[in-house]
């Protein structure tokens, strides 16, 4: 065989592994697969929340599939199934309440696919059943709102309180935080207490309830446990001749455009923030468990507190 076609096919094999790799290179990566179960639309922080988790996915080029739960657990476990049929790189969900969990955690473990956990938490047996969880210190809000309460009342309070989601991280955390801190105020007491969902319309509904009951003249002060059923009990008080902010002091928790709004206004006193605009270290983290890589098993989001003395300063600063 002439000596240059020998030369020319001893030159074949790189070629063809030349031509191999730049078709490999040439294959767009392949794009991260996430299924996303969210609590529901409940309330503006909520809505904020998901925005920031939607418009970070884009961002980064994931595939988000996401799905709204609409408060009810029964749709977020056939949320969590479904993602496993369609076999999802990472699941991520904000779990409506803390138990319940166990059961589908394990089908995903056995699936192979990690689980992160963003803005609320579960009680497990098994602690290894998600990767991690981003969220905030719920009880520490409850500590912040109940001191702020207390140093504005002087430790003199009579309290109606309006809790979150039944069975839910920040309802149990934010009563236990406020409870925790209201054992250094003797002056300070709860005499009413019942959920209103973390709505608006529920919380007006249960603010006319207690407003309509025998001892309701006692009440100096509301305590809400998220800012949209205080915006729903500011209505509820106004249409009893009361006027909120004065005749109750309020303290809620949140910190969204509304109730610096109504802070500006005069009719909320205080509201304890709780960052929804989590979508960026979600996803670096679950970009660190889709890689494999070690991660802290909580992650705690920094906050701060605002009242009524800096609401007309922040109002503009408020994007949610
Ligand atoms: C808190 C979040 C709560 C908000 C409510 O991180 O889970 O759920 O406080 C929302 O507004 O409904």
């Amino acid at each position: 065989m002439p000596s240059l076609s020998r030369r020319l096919l001893c030159l074949l094999p790189s070629a063809v592994a030349l031509v191999a790799a730049a078709s490999l290179s040439a294959q767009p990566a392949k794009k991260l697969v996430v299924g996303f179960s969210q609590v529901g639309a409940e309330s503006g922080w909520r809505t904020a929340n998901t925005e920031s988790i939607k418009a970070e996915a884009a961002k980064r080029g994931i595939d988000l599939k996401f799905a709204d739960a609409q408060q009810k657990q029964e749709n977020q476990i056939k949320a969590l199934r479904s993602f496993i049929a369609q076999g999802v790189d990472v699941i991520a969900f904000s779990p409506v309440v803390e138990t319940g969990w166990e059961p589908v955690l394990k089908e995903i473990k056995t699936a192979g696919i990690p689980v992160v956990l963003s803005d609320r938490a579960v009680k497990v047996s098994d602690p290894s059943l998600y990767a991690t969880q981003i969220g905030s210190d719920f009880v520490e809000e409850g500590r912040r709102a109940a001191d702020w309460l207390a140093k504005k009342t002087g430790g003199q309070a009579v309290i109606a309180e309006l809790t979150g989601t039944p069975g839910s991280a920040p309802a149990i955390d934010r009563k236990k935080g406020f409870e925790q801190a209201l054992a250094k105020y003797p002056g300070m007491k709860i005499v009413k207490s019942q959920s209103g969902n973390f709505t608006r319309a529920e919380g007006k509904q249960v603010m006319e309830a207690f407003l309509k009951s025998p001892d309701a003249k006692q009440l100096t002060a509301l305590f809400a446990h998220n800012d949209d059923m205080a915006l729903g009990a500011i209505q509820a008080i106004e249409e009893a001749g009361l006027k909120p902010g004065k005749d109750l002091v309020i303290v809620s928790i949140d910190g969204v455009r509304g109730a610096f709004e109504a802070m500006a206004a005069g009719k909320l006193n205080c509201t304890v923030e709780c960052l929804p605009q989590i979508g960026p270290q979600l996803f670096d983290l679950i970009e660190k468990v889709a890689a494999g890589q070690k991660v802290p098993h909580h992650v705690r989001v920094e906050e701060g507190v605002f009242d009524e003395t800096q609401a007309k300063a922040e109002l503009p600063n408020r994007k949610y």
